[in-house]
């Protein structure tokens, strides 16, 4: 064969085949915008992952030339260059320029990857203003040169030696500019890509580098030995998970692999991402359903046999089971049904089995060895599904929203601003406090909730059933909010919320009580940090003309420590009355005056070392709370504010 002509009857066919590509581009890498001109890095990384797959490769290396050209490197065996029976022509000539050749001329390896093993290649060099290809193999260097849309420009040949042992494949594209609206590639697209690749396939080391920038020499690397684990740890990084370990579970059955990684964090959303082949399943599939399926079910069976879930309770909902749950699902399979419109669902229904298998066996054996975290897990799947009922609760309540409105706006005193950024909510126990903070308030800015006796417990109520409750109604009402899925922290109508309970042990019941609800079911309020207490003083302190509030005994003693003696053997001490009893001048001056009051933040993590002591002063028995408020007041104080 002639370097020049080399031209017969199967090349022209060959040449047809990539012409066609060049004329309908989008059906083989679906656009020639920014994200078509990235799709030839992967259809090339691609033949380099089955490699890996096939179990032969364990490094791959991309860079970004300068003048936008790609190089993807691997140390694979190197795409075969000796002649192929069928075209008469190399097999890495064939690959890359008979279109589909991947599935006839492949070696019948491990065929997994996105593409059909090799399939891209053709695309690739059909797309392409020149492709240059290097195989390290039997000891030699050998070169194939492209143009053009995939003219061979150089025939394969042997350029140079190398170590008998060296084995792989090189391979460095330039885009064809006149296919593409777009030549510049984009370092941060490729670097999330080639990250999630790396998750996906664990153990195999993948480095990008950008050559185009003087300064970046090194480039990034990208290995997990933990697989998909790391996945979860690296999407939770910025959560809270709610439990230590991520739980990792695979298995696999006639040559189909299958694995998940989950992690329960304290967020209202999941995060589920599902792969089949490296290719992100965005709409789901029997891998995904197979999961989901025996998720819903184990917990269910786990938290009915642990009493955790009583029998007159209804069971969780697979929404309910996902709330906070991040998760990858992963599957490879050796010839994966792609359905949907846009192909992105697995269809393979053999796969819903293993999934469901694999999961189920796994994860109950965690629950059974792992009793703390599945509590807590169980805990928050119940949590979720009494938001949601909740929810459902609060779409009738604002469907009846003209009763509920007169009703709450009856109760509440609402301050004249409409602007959530200056106004303030203040939920004060009993009519007679309200009375008077109702007097104190400056009304511009300052509403006023009077509670009539204490709020329903939440933490023993089921809050569709404390929907019932007018208490809460109005303060959900008030809010403006609504609550459990449909809650809307935008839609808040004051900046504060504040607490405002006597400082002896029902004031502190109280508290509670309103923590607890606001905790479990407006959290967002209280992360956002709107949440305070008021601080009612216990003593004043008069000398002359000055007055002087103060919180306790011991700021009493401090005031005091710090007044000339003659002074101290005039002044007048007097422990404060309860809120009810101060005059609306008094609220004002101690407790309610932006300038002079005390506001205690109330944050999440008060609220979550608090979290035990509600558990326990919201149990079931009724005289041990009672006991335990009395010989606690002073720390349920210092816990819930
Ligand atoms: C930088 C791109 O293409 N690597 C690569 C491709 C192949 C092989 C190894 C390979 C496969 C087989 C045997 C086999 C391909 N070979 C073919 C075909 N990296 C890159 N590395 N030996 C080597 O599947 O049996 C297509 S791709 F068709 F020639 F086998």
């Amino acid at each position: 064969m002639n370097n020049e002509t080399h031209y017969d009857a199967s090349d022209i066919q060959v040449l047809e085949g990539l012409e066609a590509v060049r004329k309908r581009p989008g059906m083989y890498i679906g656009t020639t915008d920014v994200k078509g001109l990235h799709h030839l890095v992967w259809e090339i990384v691609d033949n380099s992952i089955d490699e890996s797959l096939a179990g032969y490769c364990d490094s791959i290396e991309v860079i970004i030339n300068k003048g936008n050209s790609i190089t993807v490197k691997d140390n694979g065996r190197g795409i075969p260059v000796d002649i192929h029976p069928k075209t008469k022509i190399s097999t890495v000539e064939t690959v890359y320029t008979v279109l589909h050749a991947g599935g006839k001329f492949g070696g019948g390896g491990y065929k997994v990857s996105g593409g059909l093993h090799g399939v891209g290649a053709s695309v690739v060099n059909a797309l392409s203003k020149w492709v240059e290809v290097k195989v390290y193999k039997n000891g030699h260097v050998y070169f194939i040169r492209f143009e053009n849309g995939g003219h061979t420009k150089e025939p394969l040949k042997i350029i140079e030696d190398c170590d008998i042992n060296r084995t792989g494949t090189v391979v460095t594209f330039k885009p064809d500019p006149d296919i593409f609206d777009t030549d510049i590639y984009d370092y941060n697209t490729l670097k999330v890509r080639i990250r999630e690749l790396a998750f996906l396939n664990k153990g195999l080391k993948i480095t990008l580098r950008d050559d185009r920038d003087e300064e970046d020499t090194t480039g990034e690397t990208f290995i997990y030995e933990g697989g998909i684990s790391e996945y979860v740890k690296f999407i939770n990084q910025e959560k809270t998970p709610i439990h230590d370990n991520v739980i990792h579970l695979e298995g696999m059955e006639d040559d189909v692999m299958f694995e998940v990684a989950l992690q329960y964090t304290n967020s209202y959303t999941d995060n589920i991402y599902s792969f089949v082949n490296n290719i992100n399943t965005h709409d789901g599939g029997t891998h995904e359903e197979g999961v989901k399926r025996a998720l819903t079910r184990v917990i269910n069976n786990y938290a009915r046999k642990a009493g955790i879930l009583k029998e007159k309770d209804e069971s969780l909902t697979g929404d309910d089971v996902k709330e906070g749950l991040t998760m990858i699902i992963s599957c490879k399979h050796p010839n994966p049904q792609f359905e949907g419109q846009t192909k992105g669902r697995l269809g393979n229904s053999e796969v819903r089995k293993l999934a469901d298998n694999v999961f189920s066996e796994g994860f109950e054996k965690f629950l059974l060895e792992n009793p703390n975290e599945a509590r807590i897990i169980v805990e928050k799947s119940m949590l979720a599904c009494r938001a949601r009922n909740a929810a459902k609760k609060a779409r009738e309540i604002t469907r009846k929203s003209d009763l509920a409105l007169s009703n709450t706006f009856g109760k509440l005193c609402d301050c004249k601003s409409k602007d959530p950024k200056v106004s303030e909510i203040f939920i004060v126990e009993g009519d007679s406090a309200g009375g008077s903070a109702k007097k104190g308030r400056d009304s511009i800015t300052q509403a006023i909730l009077p509670l009539r006796g204490k709020i329903l417990n939440v933490e023993k109520t089921r809050l569709d059933r404390a929907l019932g409750n007018e208490e809460i109604r109005t303060i959900i009402t008030a809010f403006g909010t609504g609550i459990g899925t449909e809650f809307d922290l935008s839609k808040l109508r004051y900046d504060k919320i504040i607490i405002m309970t006597d400082a002896d042990v029902d004031g502190s019941h109280i508290r509670v009580l309103l923590l607890t609800l606001f905790y479990r079911y407006f959290r967002p309020i209280v992360e956002a940090g709107h949440v305070y207490a008021a601080q009612p003083p216990l003593y004043r302190i008069m000398h002359g003309k000055t007055r002087k509030y103060v919180l306790n005994d011991e700021e009493k003693d401090n005031y005091l420590a710090t007044l000339p003696e003659n002074v101290k053997s005039r002044v007048e001490i007097a422990r404060m009355k309860g809120l009810g009893e101060m005059d609306a001048e008094e609220l004002n001056e101690t407790t309610m005056d932006i300038e002079k009051r005390i506001l205690r933040k109330i944050t999440v993590e008060d609220c979550m070392s608090a979290d035990s002591v509600f558990s326990k002063l919201m149990g079931d028995e009724v005289e041990p709370r009672r006991k335990f408020i009395e010989e606690n007041a002073g720390y349920v104080q210092n816990l819930d504010i």
